[in-house]
């Protein structure tokens, strides 16, 4: 099919025509076609790889008030509807063939789906321009890559798209049979400051069948950015049914002894952690939020399927978070969503710093004191406000390992939660299997009383994978173990939690997982012993007090190695229990869960009468 075509070739100036000449490939030129037959733009845009391009983009978000400059050279602030600041659950559907039902996921019949919000897409684009973007998912010559196309009517969109991603419109130039993951989105109508208006009518569908994600009246980039969120389902389904992993972690290298360096994946809940750990100014970032993990020749190789960083900024200062602190204080190219401005500046909570009384925030001209419709006092910035930036922005980064076509090793693989008195800080599991259930298969993150009023409710969130499953778990879970037996040299899976507290403190500082990491990276090389515990393997206090003093310059009492790694024999069984019970209410959970889950609560309870409830680690 040549690009003639093309329905709606007007559409296309001759300089747009002229790029999609280039491109004869049946299936992207029956998408492209589709979605201007529906959504009707008055033009389109293709966003190749030149420099060019890339100013462009830059230039229309700023000329049409979707991003406004701030004082400080290329960084610029976006706001997001007021009740648009974050993934919309409710309106987020897995679109099934005949309407199947899958645990934990909203799902809605396919057909059904694609009719309700294609409807709504029907003429949204007229009298605007269509921007057309193509991607790469990982570095644009691995065999570990998918590439994707964009279709969206939001410059900032496409601009953050652009920071986050590589580009790759040369790989469709050069594969006129090129496959590709489909992104559609629309903004819908925008009221004066720029922001999706219709939110009554927000739809993010996902056909993974048809390799598709369609979002539609909203600009949160959790919902609107394909190749983040939206991909991710799509991909989860992919690597099931071709039996390799497509995670929600970080990817880093944890610097050793003699300058090794080992590969570690890290998978926490959003908010527990996750950025500032790969970030953490000792060790290597390579990527902060989505790997693709694949096994070749009997080892996991992972990539980092990202170029950017889209990184929560609330509670970022300089004294926890140094490394992100210099990225938001130099002169590379930031988006900051949702913080407060005044007098050109970006201001959140927990920076730090004195915040102004005044500014504008995602609630329009804002006063300290301001309460929005439900009489709810409204904080300088959003909760989930955000900065986005190109991970070439960051101290420290193994650019070899991002850029490196067959992935790196994975040594280590962690796995965090938000646990007030259930893990001691970190813990090796005993073996894959163990590890995959009892450690990822068993995150639960607690709410916190700023987010929902009610603290202490104990979310489950399996490999902090929850809130972006599209397949079934129990198949999920198979499909891990599986990965794991076909591995000769399995990484070792960890489990960490930064959030025990007694009496309502924190048991840690936020810096020490710093001291973690190096534990972990010694355990991989068998440089220390651990203590074999019903739950796992945990430091010795002999091994901590030299890291603690070495990484952090800190004093390590022995009575602070007590309290954080005490086991809490009855708060695990407890916690156990709760794991155990959301798996026996999914059928296809393979049975090696429950045997798992069970063998852990019976060593547990073999230690209580003769140890009481609460464990000394030296006791073991
Ligand atoms: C997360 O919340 O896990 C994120 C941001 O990485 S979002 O794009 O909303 O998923
Ligand atoms: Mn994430």
């Amino acid at each position: 099919m040549k690009s003639s075509a093309i329905s709606n070739r007007n559409l296309f100036s001759p300089s747009e025509a002229k790029k999609i000449e280039l491109l004869d490939n049946r299936e992207l030129l029956e998408f492209i076609s589709h979605y201007t037959d529906l959504m009707e733009p008055s033009s389109v845009f293709i966003v190749t790889d030149s420099e060019d391009d890339y100013e462009f983009i830059k230039k229309k978000s700023l000329e049409y008030g979707e991003e406004r400059p701030l004082s400080a050279p290329n960084h610029t602030y976006h706001f997001d509807n007021y009740y648009d600041q974050a993934r919309d659950k409710e309106n987020t559907k897995v679109l099934t063939p005949n309407g199947e039902k899958l645990p934990f996921i909203n799902t809605m019949e396919r057909n059904a789906g694609i009719r309700d919000i294609e409807g709504l897409m029907k003429g949204i684009m007229r009298g605007r321009t269509m921007i057309i973007g193509f991607f790469s998912l990982g570095p644009r010559d691995s065999k570990l890559s998918l590439k994707a196309v964009q279709i969206t009517d939001s410059y900032y969109v496409m601009h953050s798209e652009m920071m986050l991603y590589r580009t790759d419109y040369q790989f469709f130039v050069n594969h006129k049979d090129a496959e590709f993951l489909k992104f559609v989105h629309s903004q819908g109508e925008v009221d004066d400051r720029k922001v999706s208006k219709n939110l009554k009518d927000r739809r993010i569908y996902f056909d993974l069948q048809g390799n598709r994600a369609l979002s539609v009246n909203t600009q949160y980039a959790g919902n609107t950015v394909g190749l983040k969120k939206m991909a991710f389902r799509i991909t989860i389904g992919r690597a099931l049914n071709e039996g390799w992993l497509s995670e929600h972690m970080f990817l880093m290298g944890v610097n050793g002894k003699d300058g090794r360096v080992s590969y570690m994946t890290g998978a926490f809940p959003s908010a527990c952690g996750k950025t500032s750990t790969c970030t953490v100014p000792s060790e290597r970032l390579v990527g902060d939020d989505l790997v693709f993990i694949k096994e070749y020749n009997g080892i996991a190789r992972a990539i980092n399927v990202e170029y950017g960083v889209f990184g929560i900024i609330d509670g970022v200062n300089r004294e926890d978070d140094g490394k992100i602190w210099d990225v938001l204080n130099s002169d590379n190219e930031i988006i900051f969503s949702n913080v407060l401005v005044s007098n050109g500046k970006p201001y959140w909570n927990g920076m730090n710093i004195p915040i102004p009384d005044f500014g504008e925030n995602h609630s329009g001209e804002w006063k300290r004191g301001k309460r929005d419709a439900e009489g709810k006092e409204i904080p300088p910035s959003h909760k989930n406000a955000r900065f986005t930036v190109k991970l070439s922005a960051f101290s420290g980064l193994d650019v070899e390992a991002l850029n490196s076509k067959e992935g790196v090793e994975v040594k280590g693989m962690i796995f965090g939660g938000r646990d007030s008195d259930t893990w001691p800080p970190v813990c090796e599991s005993l073996n894959w299997d163990h590890g995959v259930i009892n450690k990822g298969g068993s995150i639960e993150s607690e709410t916190t009383a700023a987010s929902l009023g009610k603290t202490g409710v104990r979310t489950f969130n399996a490999m902090s994978i929850m809130e972006f499953l599209s397949v079934d778990l129990g198949k999920y879970l198979k499909n891990y173990l599986e990965f794991g037996a076909k591995l000769n040299k399995k990484p070792h899976i960890f489990a960490v939690n930064y959030f025990l507290t007694e009496n309502g403190k924190y048991l840690n500082d936020k810096v020490d997982k710093a001291v973690w990491l190096k534990w972990m990276e010694k355990r991989v090389h068998g440089e220390v012993g651990a203590i074999l515990t019903p739950i796992g393997y945990i430091p010795r206090y002999e091994d901590l007090a030299p890291l603690f003093k070495n990484v952090l310059g800190k004093e390590y009492s022995k009575e602070q190695y007590e309290d954080q790694f005490k086991i809490r024999v009855s708060k695990l069984i407890e916690k156990e229990e709760r794991i155990k019970e959301v798996y026996e209410g999914i059928p296809t959970t393979p049975s090696k869960v429950k045997e798992e889950l069970n063998a852990e609560i019976e060593r547990l309870r073999a230690l209580q009468p003769s140890h009481g409830d609460e464990v000394s680690p030296t006791a073991l």
